[in-house]
C-alpha cells in the first residue's frame, strides 16, 4: 500500500534548471539532449575513444552519437544516469532494445513542446516544478523583463550566485542596470543589493533565493560572501518572507578539460550551517549538501534548528544505494519534516526517470518504519501515510515556506 500511495502522490519538484515554455530554447528536451546530458559527458569521457576538446568540437548530435556509442553500444548503460535515459524511454513508451538512436529521434521529431510538457509531467506525476531562475543569465533576464503568462506547474527560484562568489566582477552588472552599489560595501551598497532581490523577487515571485557555494564556505567570515548575506539576505528574507537555500560542497571546474561536467564534491563545514541559523533565528534555511560524509551532521543540525530544512540527495548523492541511506537516516533523525529528493532535472524528460528511480526507494523505506511501529501495535491508517507521503513529496516544503 506504502509504494502505491508513493506512486500516485503528485510530486512539487523543489529544484530543478527546467524552464517554463516562454524561455524557448532554455528549456532542454529530446533524446540529444537527454544523451548529451554533463553527467554522461563525464562518464562518456571517461571510455570514448577521442579526447575532450574534440568532443565538445562537435555538434550536439554527434556529441550524443559519441555518448550513445560509447555508453551504450561499447558498453552495458548500468550507470544510474545511463539507466536513466532507459528508463526515461521506457517510460514515455519507447522500445529501447532495438539501441536504435536515428528511430528514437525519428518518435521525438512528432512531439511539439507543449505537448511534451503535459506529457513528461503527467508520466512522472509531478504537479509542480520549481525552475533556478538567474538575473544575471543574459539569455533568461530578457524573458522576464519582457514579462510572459505565468504557467502555474513552473514556479521560480531566485539564484544569485555571482552576487555571493564573484562579486568583484558582478558589481560592474549591478551598477549597470541602475543599482548605485560599490565593490568596498561603501554608502548605499547593502541597500541597493536589497533593492535588487526585492526587484527580482517581485518580478518572478521567488519561491526562494538560492546559492550554490564551495565546501570552505565559512559562517561568521570576513570577505563579501559572509558580508552580503548577513547585511543583505538575510533582512531581504525577513522583509520578504523568504527562505535562502543553500547548496554546499561543489568544487567547481576541478577539470576544466570536461566544461560543465568538470565540477567536483568537497566535505563541508556543517558548522558553519548551524551558526548562520543561530545567528538568524527568524530567517529560514533550505539546505542540500553534496558529499556524503556530510549528511548525518547536516541531519542532527536540522534536529537543533527548527529553521532549517533539509532537503534532497543532490547531483553526486543522486543514486539508489545513497538515496536509501541518506533517505533512512533522514526518517530516523528528523522524521517527516524534511524533502528526500528533488531532480535537479536540466532536460525536461529526465523527470520521468528521476522520479521513477526515487520514489520506490522512499516508498520502501518508509514502509519499513510503518513495519517497525506496527510491532508496537500502532498502524497507519491510508489516509495517514497519504498525508505523510504528501509532505515527503513537497508538501512539508510548502508548509515550512508559508509558516
Ligand atoms: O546537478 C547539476 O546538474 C549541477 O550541475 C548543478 O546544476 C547543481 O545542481 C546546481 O544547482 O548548482
Ligand atoms: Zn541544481
Amino acid at each position: 500500500m506504502v509504494a502505491e500511495v508513493v506512486e500516485k502522490t503528485p510530486v512539487y519538484d523543489i529544484h530543478t534548471h527546467l524552464y517554463d515554455q516562454p524561455f524557448g530554447e532554455l528549456l532542454l528536451w529530446g533524446i540529444d539532449e537527454l544523451l548529451t546530458y554533463h553527467y554522461l559527458v563525464a562518464e562518456s569521457l571517461r571510455v570514448a575513444p577521442l579526447p575532450e576538446e574534440q568532443f565538445f568540437a562537435l555538434s550536439k548530435a554527434r556529441q550524443a552519437e559519441v555518448i550513445w556509442d560509447a555508453l551504450f553500444v561499447k558498453n552495458s548503460p548500468v550507470s544510474e544516469a545511463c539507466r536513466g535515459v532507459l528508463t526515461t524511454l521506457n517510460r514515455l513508451g519507447f522500445d529501447v532494445k532495438k539501441r536504435d538512436l536515428p528511430a528514437l529521434r525519428q518518435h521525438y521529431a512528432g512531439w511539439k513542446v507543449g505537448d511534451f510538457i503535459d506529457r513528461s509531467l503527467q508520466a512522472a506525476n509531478v504537479r509542480k516544478v520549481c525552475m533556478t531562475n538567474s538575473p544575471f543569465d543574459d539569455l533568461e533576464r530578457p524573458v522576464w523583463e519582457t514579462g510572459f503568462m505565468r504557467d502555474p506547474r513552473f514556479v521560480a527560484a531566485l539564484r544569485i550566485d555571482p552576487l555571493l562568489v564573484d562579486w568583484v566582477n558582478t558589481v560592474p552588472r549591478l551598477q549597470g542596470w541602475g543599482y548605485k552599489v560599490q565593490t568596498d560595501f561603501s554608502g548605499q551598497t547593502f541597500a541597493e543589493v536589497r533593492r535588487f532581490l526585492a526587484d527580482w523577487t517581485r518580478k518572478i515571485d521567488a519561491q526562494y533565493c538560492m546559492v550554490s557555494l564551495g565546501p570552505e564556505f565559512q559562517y561568521p567570515a570576513e570577505g563579501p560572501t559572509a558580508r552580503l548575506i548577513e547585511e543583505a539576505i538575510m533582512p531581504h528574507g525577513r522583509d520578504h518572507q523568504q527562505a535562502f537555500a543553500l547548496m554546499i560542497g561543489v568544487r567547481r571546474s576541478v577539470n576544466p578539460r570536461l566544461r560543465l561536467a568538470g565540477d567536483s564534491v568537497g566535505f563541508a563545514d556543517v558548522g558553519a550551517v548551524e551558526r548562520l541559523c543561530a545567528a538568524f533565528p527568524d530567517n529560514k534555511f533550505l539546505c542540500t549538501l553534496l558529499a556524503r560524509e556530510n549528511q548525518h551532521a547536516l541531519c542532527v543540525a536540522a534536529r537543533k534548528f527548527r529553521n532549517l530544512h533539509v532537503f534532497g540527495c543532490w547531483w553526486f548523492m543522486n543514486n539508489p544505494s545513497l538515496i536509501e541511506e541518506v533517505t533512512r537516516m533522514r526518517l530516523e533523525l528528523i522524521g517527516l519534516s524534511m524533502t528526500p529528493q528533488h531532480s535537479d532535472c536540466r532536460v525536461l524528460d529526465q523527470l520521468v526517470y528521476k522520479w521513477a528511480h526515487s520514489r520506490p526507494i522512499i516508498g520502501k523505506v518508509l514502509a519499513e518504519k510503518y513495519e517497525d511501529l506496527a510491532a508496537t501495535g500502532w498502524e497507519p491508517t491510508r489516509a495517514e501515510v497519504e498525508r505523510d507521503v504528501h509532505q515527503l513529496l513537497g508538501g512539508a516544503l510548502e508548509t515550512f515556506l508559508a509558516s
